[in-house]
């Protein structure tokens, strides 16, 4: 299999050109002009391999191998390209990308596919936008519905539909949803995110489970005033609340009996935000993730209780909303055990594992069997404008993945 690895590193650079970010950083919200602009430049790229490209009602972009017997369930395989702020240029991108290039491959030297190959570039994975990640592969799944999807409004107010017409999406958002048996499979290459595959010199990372993650909104309501004049007992202090409860997340996750509880309180906004205001308000967002779900379970009640008793101490309201709770995933094990055989086949070693972070394949596991297959990312550094993956990774996990697509598709 001869992947093009100098080829697959220059188009990622120029996928990685389109950002509203300077280099090295990534930044490409859903539906921004960058956003629109790099799905352009990917349909491109679909049509010059005589791929067969459809966009459905949000974005979600398919590109199509077709085989000799096209009436048969494909085997679908993707990943996302939008990008959180100053992020890097692999998360997503690799798995598409590198799919392509993997597809390309096996048309180098000659595959016929029976089953037809799609290539699925999903709209949002990433929450920035609507708070709400992978609401492409959630309206693909069913997970999210379209009534719930036409309610979604960004920061400034903006709606789904607004949006997502303004970048060139039609349809109803009833037509997303994917008819159970469409695919025979779906595998998704990512980096990993982490830190395992580079610490153990392991080439590719066969993922069994893919933890489930919950987000929360929580608003607390005190009482403002001068900073000067407001003496400390009469404060409703909402900032010092929200410290608290913060710093009651980080305990949740380290007291939950497994490692593989985490917490965070990602956004942390306060109000008025002056100098010499006492802060009457304060709205913090928290990502709280496990791969069992009674333990994430158990985590979000002992919040929940501690929020309780701040809000009586401190005389202030604290209201908690439920953006998401997702149950884990697990992969299909015949997919798993299929990946282990590619990477045999391809002369690169490999270890199973479990992916902490979320991917578009948490939920395309409720339409097909589904596995993921890791690369390794320098010191597992994500999510940030220096995150890395080497050509000869990247390279590797699309060969990986082209056999694995050859397997599934003869
Ligand atoms: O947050 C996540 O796990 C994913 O990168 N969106
Ligand atoms: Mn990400
Ligand atoms: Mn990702």
């Amino acid at each position: 299999m001869n992947v093009d690895a100098a080829g697959l590193e220059r188009e990622i650079d120029e996928l990685a050109a389109i950002s509203s970010a300077p280099a090295p950083a990534v930044t490409r919200i859903l539906f921004s002009d960058e956003d629109i602009e790099a799905r352009a430049w990917l349909r491109a790229k679909f049509s010059a391999a005589g791929l067969s490209v459809r966009e459905d009602a949000v974005g979600n972009l398919f590109a199509r191998w077709p085989g000799s017997e096209p009436w048969l369930p494909a085997v679908a395989t993707g990943s996302h390209t939008d990008a959180i702020p100053n992020a890097g240029k692999f998360d997503g991108v690799a798995g598409v990308l590198g799919a392509l290039e993997a597809v390309r491959a096996l048309q180098r030297e000659g595959f016929r596919p029976r089953r037809s190959i799609e290539i699925i570039m999903f709209t949002a994975e990433e929450p920035t936008r609507f708070g709400l990640g992978c609401l492409g592969s959630r309206l693909l799944s069913g997970v999210l519905g379209a009534a719930e999807a036409a309610d979604l409004r960004d920061a400034e107010g903006r709606s789904f539909d607004g949006l997502r017409t303004g970048a060139g999406c039609s349809g109803s958002l009833d037509s997303v949803r994917l008819s159970a048996g469409c695919y025979r499979a779906f595998l998704e290459m990512h980096i990993e995110q982490g830190p395992l595959l580079e610490r153990a010199g392991i080439d590719i990372g066969a993922v069994e489970k893919i933890a489930a993650p919950a987000a929360f909104r929580v608003r607390i309501q005190g009482e403002g005033g001068h900073a000067g004049a407001l003496l400390m007992p009469a404060r409703r202090d909402a900032s010092l609340a929200a410290a608290e409860l913060a710093l009651a997340v980080e305990r949740a996750a380290l007291e939950s009996g497994s490692a593989d509880t985490v917490g965070t309180t990602g956004v942390f906004r306060i109000e008025p935000d002056a100098i010499n205001s006492v802060p009457a308000r304060a709205t913090l967002e928290i990502d709280l993730r496990d791969t069992n779900l009674a333990t994430r379970d158990r985590a979000e009640a002992t919040i929940r209780a501690a929020a309780d008793s701040i809000a009586e101490r401190r005389r202030v309201q604290i209201g908690i909303e439920v953006i998401n709770s997702d149950a884990p995933a697990n992969c299909d094990e015949e997919l798993v055990s299929m990946i282990c055989d590619s990477t045999a086949a391809t002369g690169c070693s490999v270890f199973r594992m479990i992916s902490r972070a979320y991917h578009d394949s948490l939920f395309m596991a409720r339409v097909c069997p589904t596995a993921m297959l890791f690369i390794p990312c320098r010191n597992g550094w994500s999510h940030r404008p220096d995150e890395f993956a080497s050509r000869e990774a990247v390279a590797k996990g699309a060969t990986v993945l082209a056999d694995a697509l050859r397997r599934l598709a003869a």
